[in-house]
């Protein structure tokens, strides 16, 4: 079994240390750090997931597997982002209302972190007002908004309103991801930006804070 695999069948059974091995071992054999994510934890991820929704495993499962996530993420944070980077802008970040899944909120921070935008983690179950007044009172350029259930992106609509009704909209971006969100979502409820991944939700921040400056 290749070393990705071993990464991959070892979160799926939560064993933290044997990733957190394995991982740097890959690191260490000069693997690339985006195929260890990709390939290894986040496909080991997504084989959860599935059982997940198959009820052939619960929640506990998935709580030791995302841990397990979480120390191999922490090893390839460095390597990841780009050292010394100058800060671009400033945006704020979270899992929206009623929504406490927070690994993908936490790439896309750690990404964006990584390309020198200063970010503001409001967490999970975030309220439309919190983002809105954070946006307010910390003068970002952005507030970016994750959901993983289809019950709870919605919430992102209300994001928008809140804006709106703060009177902020033309001078804040709004990024959306996760999931069950995808582009046409986006445009439906009037947000600016959608990205599929981390990596170019990033890349778009970026791009974002460059022309609100
Ligand atoms: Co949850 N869960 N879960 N869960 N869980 C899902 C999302 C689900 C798809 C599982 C399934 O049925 N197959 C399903 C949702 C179904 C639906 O809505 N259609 C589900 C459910 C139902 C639930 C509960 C309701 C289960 C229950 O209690 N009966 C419950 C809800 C709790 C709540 O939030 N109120 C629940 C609970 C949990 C745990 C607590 C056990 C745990 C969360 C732990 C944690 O996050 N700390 C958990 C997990 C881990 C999952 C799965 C298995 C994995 C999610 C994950 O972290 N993926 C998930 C199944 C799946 O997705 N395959 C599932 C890896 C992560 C990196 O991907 O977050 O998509 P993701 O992020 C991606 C992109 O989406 C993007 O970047 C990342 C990759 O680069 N991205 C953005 C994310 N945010 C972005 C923002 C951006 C741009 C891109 O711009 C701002």
């Amino acid at each position: 079994m290749s070393i990705i695999n071993e990464i991959s069948e070892n979160l799926q059974t939560g064993k933290v240390k044997a990733v957190k091995e394995l991982v740097q071992t890959a690191i260490n054999d000069g693997i690339d750090p985006s195929t260890i994510l990709n390939d290894g934890l986040l496909s080991g991820m997504n084989v959860i997931g599935e059982k997940f929704k198959n009820n052939e495993v619960y929640v506990p499962e998935v709580l030791v597997a995302a841990r397990a996530m979480n120390a191999g993420v922490q090893l390839l944070k460095p390597l990841l982002i780009e050292e010394g980077v100058q800060a671009k802008g400033r945006v704020c970040i979270g899992t929206v209302q009623g929504d406490l899944h927070d690994i993908g909120k936490n790439l896309v921070k750690m990404m964006m972190e990584g390309k020198g935008i200063e970010v503001i983690d409001l967490g999970t179950d975030v309220s439309p007002e919190t983002f809105v007044n954070t946006a307010i009172e910390k003068d970002c350029q952005i507030i970016c908004c994750s959901a993983l259930l289809t019950t709870t992106m919605d919430v992102m609509g209300e994001v928008v309103k809140c804006a709106e009704k703060a009177g902020i909209r033309d001078k804040v971006k709004i990024m959306v991801g996760g999931a069950p969100v995808t582009q046409e979502f986006c445009d439906k409820i009037g947000a600016d930006c959608y990205t599929s991944d981390a990596a170019s939700a990033a890349d778009a921040a970026v791009e974002l804070c460059r022309s609100a400056s």
